[in-house]
């Protein structure tokens, strides 16, 4: 009795968190807090270890595959898994010669009506096969050679977005066909992270996604953000299919497969062409990478009339865009600042059409990665440039050099190219900084930003747009300039006629009554955050004391290592920002005695590393970030293995994800009041 209780609670968790998992991943329209769904996950989870009899190939616990596989097992497609042919013209010629050759095959007279096609995107990722067998995910293969895949249906399964099983009533068999992509995001934040710790980056997010898919190891697949879009049906048992296409893709959306929106009925040549340019212009502002877009005939029956040419079906062809990659010549590399002090060598290229827009500088990141990737002057380089991010150098044409060229460097000791301050690179870091922080011309406007922003000196009305204008405009060089600034030389500026200038003024006056740790804070001290900056106040009281410490006394200070500590020490040592604080001083920003004197409030979160993401119910990011300070926590900005928890509300994104991969604890609001309060 008590087994089939629990037989069917085990039932009800998975419907429970399969229908929420849905909510979340594929519609990002969660209906329960991410708390409620991580104890119904965790109750589901002690239930199949209990009763491992329970635990069923399409339970949400069994995303995050545990054993690594031995290789691929071969798996013979039921359908053969076709090829689309290519139209390389780019132009509205290639849309007309699709639809001329439909009609000529079907035999259409020059009068009949407009052909209907569903238009959609070509998404640059891996095909993928997905059989579902009574609604339960039992397999994904890779496309392979058509005939023959391989079987990752591990690594398929940590994928968030692809179903374990079906929603509603669920055909015998049913494979659906699509492709597994990487987003612009995650591949970009997965690539920063590889450089962060000096390791190899991606080409472009169809390598990462790739090679994601086919990671032997399902631990280190479920680490890599893939995403999913169906656009096709392999075998089908026991379903009539919609006599289109288009309804198609929205019964297989209602089966809970994501389908791209992206999509249209359109007819005839000028229906293709028009969303052929819709969607370029759309290209960059889409969160993934695609390289063309596709045209099927609509009609099911036209599409069996028309058949197949070899591997290629007649009723289909894909419509390329301008490639996001191309070749072109190094000419030079040359060094740029940019507004946090990092140096990044940036490549000098021989003009190139690429991702729509002519090309003529792309970052090369670092020193580091360029010898990785073995780039040097005079070489014939990969240009990649999508989306909004910016171009870049991903490797180097193979191939002999006609002679010796050197590698590039920034020498010890270089000097800043803006300022002329020293650079360094931390120990065991990556990159190049300026350490000219609150002087350097390049960093002008960031630290302006940073000094004036809400937890550092807090001045109401000095934004970004104010802080263009007074740089631009040359009213203002250094930081305690700012406070020179009168109603008369801000009402010259724009949209700073009459009272907007006497509330900046006013603004600037109230912030110079401060805190020792907002000010440290404000200066912008690399490492030394707010919680750093709160550390160092309460530990050595003044300035004066900051200013002077050594590297022994610096270390002292709770929470201060090496890296951090030697930061400060690097930053007091130019002379240039020790000038930056007297006469920030001289202009009258103070703050009261003694301000290190010990807090004797209880601090329940000593010790703890907390991350907050998505949107809390009744906190601000601030005010949540204050509540936990006052009660000993500290805030990161990233999600490690060293995180105690993760505050998450409304919309978390990949933060919350990671979380639920590494096993830590998540809150949501109440149960973060709750631990702060010591209930919990
Ligand atoms: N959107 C979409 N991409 N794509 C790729 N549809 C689609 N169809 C394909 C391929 C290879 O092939 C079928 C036409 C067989």
């Amino acid at each position: 009795m008590a087994e089939e209780t629990d037989s069917r609670r085990a039932e009800t968790l998975r419907t429970l968190l399969h229908h929420h998992a849905h909510r979340y991943y594929v519609l990002d329209a969660p209906e329960i807090p991410d708390a409620e769904y991580d104890r119904l996950f965790r109750e589901l989870q002690a239930l199949e270890a209990a009763h491992p009899e329970l635990r069923q190939a399409d339970s949400p616990t069994q995303r995050v595959g545990g054993a690594v596989l031995a290789g691929f097992a071969p798996v013979r497609h039921a359908v053969p898994m076709l090829s689309i042919r290519t139209e390389t013209d780019t132009t509205p010629a290639g849309a007309q010669a699709f639809d001329e050759r439909v009609r000529r095959e079907l035999e259409l007279p020059g009068d009949a009506p407009p052909v209907a096609y569903n238009a959609e995107l070509k998404f640059d990722g891996l095909a993928l096969n997905l059989r579902y067998e009574a609604g339960v995910l039992v397999q994904a293969a890779t496309r392979g050679d058509g005939e023959t895949g391989e079987d990752v249906t591990q690594n398929i399964r940590t994928i968030g977005q692809i179903p374990l099983r079906l929603a509603g009533v669920p055909p015998a068999v049913l494979e659906v066909r699509g492709e597994v992509y990487m987003r612009r995001d995650a591949f970009e934040r997965m690539n920063e992270r590889q450089r962060e710790r000096g390791e190899k980056t991606f080409v472009n997010p169809r390598n990462a996604a790739a090679g994601a898919v086919r990671q032997l190891d399902p631990a280190i697949a479920a680490q890599r953000p893939l995403s999913f879009f169906a656009y096709g049906l392999g075998e089908v048992q026991g379903w009539a299919q919609p006599p289109t296409h288009s309804a198609t893709l929205d019964a297989l959306a209602a089966f809970g497969v994501p389908v791209c929106a992206d999509r249209a009925v359109v007819l005839g040549a000028a229906g293709l062409i028009a969303f052929h340019e819709a969607m370029g212009a759309k290209r960059d502002a889409l969160p993934f990478d695609i390289d063309g877009v596709v045209y099927k005939v609509d009609d099911i029956a036209l599409q069996r009339r028309l058949g197949f040419v070899t591997r290629e079906p007649r009723w289909a062809v894909a419509h390329k865009y301008p490639a996001q990659e191309q070749l072109t010549r190094l000419n030079a590399i040359e060094v740029q600042v940019g507004r946090t002090g990092k140096l990044t060598p940036v490549a000098k290229l021989e003009p190139v059409f690429v991702g729509g827009t002519t090309v003529s500088n792309a970052t090369l990141h670092n020193v580091f990665e360029l010898r990785r990737k073995g780039v040097r002057v005079g070489d014939t380089v990969i240009v990649r440039r999508a989306g909004d991010v910016i171009p870049e150098v991903v490797g180097r044409v193979a191939g002999p050099r006609p002679g010796y060229v050197p590698n590039f460097r920034i020498p010890r000791g270089s000097a800043c190219p803006v300022c002329g301050s020293l650079v360094l690179r931390e120990k065991g870091g990556i990159d190049h900084r300026c350490s000219g922080g609150l002087f350097c011309a390049a960093q002008r406007k960031q630290a302006l930003l940073h000094f004036a922003g809400r937890r550092a000196m807090d001045i109401e009305g000095l934004g970004d747009k104010l802080v263009d204008q007074l740089v631009d405009g040359g009213l203002i060089q250094t930081l305690p300039e700012l406070y020179a600034l009168d109603v008369a030389k801000l009402s010259a500026l724009d949209r700073m006629a009459g009272k907007s200038a006497a509330n900046l003024v006013e603004g600037l006056r109230r912030s110079k009554d401060t805190t020792l740790a907002r000010f440290l804070y404000a200066l912008g001290i690399r490492h030394v955050g707010e919680a750093t900056a709160k550390d160092l106040a309460r530990h050595f009281g003044g300035i004066e004391r900051v200013m002077a410490a050594t590297l022994e006394q610096l270390l002292e200070v709770h929470d201060v290592g090496p890296v951090v500590a030697q930061s400060i020490r690097t930053f007091f040592d130019q002379p240039h920002n020790r000038e930056v604080v007297q006469q920030l001083r001289a202009a009258g920003v103070a703050w009261p005695e003694h301000e290190g004197e010990a807090d004797t409030t209880p601090k329940p979160l000593a010790g703890k590393t907390l991350v907050l993401t998505g949107t809390l119910p009744s906190l601000t990011r601030d005010e949540a970030q204050s509540l936990i300070e006052a009660a000993g926590g500290k805030v990161a900005g990233s999600v490690s293995k060293k995180t105690d928890y993760v505050v998450a509300g409304a919309e978390a994104g990949s933060k919350l994800e990671k979380a639920r991969t590494l096993g830590l604890a998540v809150l949501d609001e109440a149960a973060l009041r709750a631990l702060i309060d010591g209930c919990a």
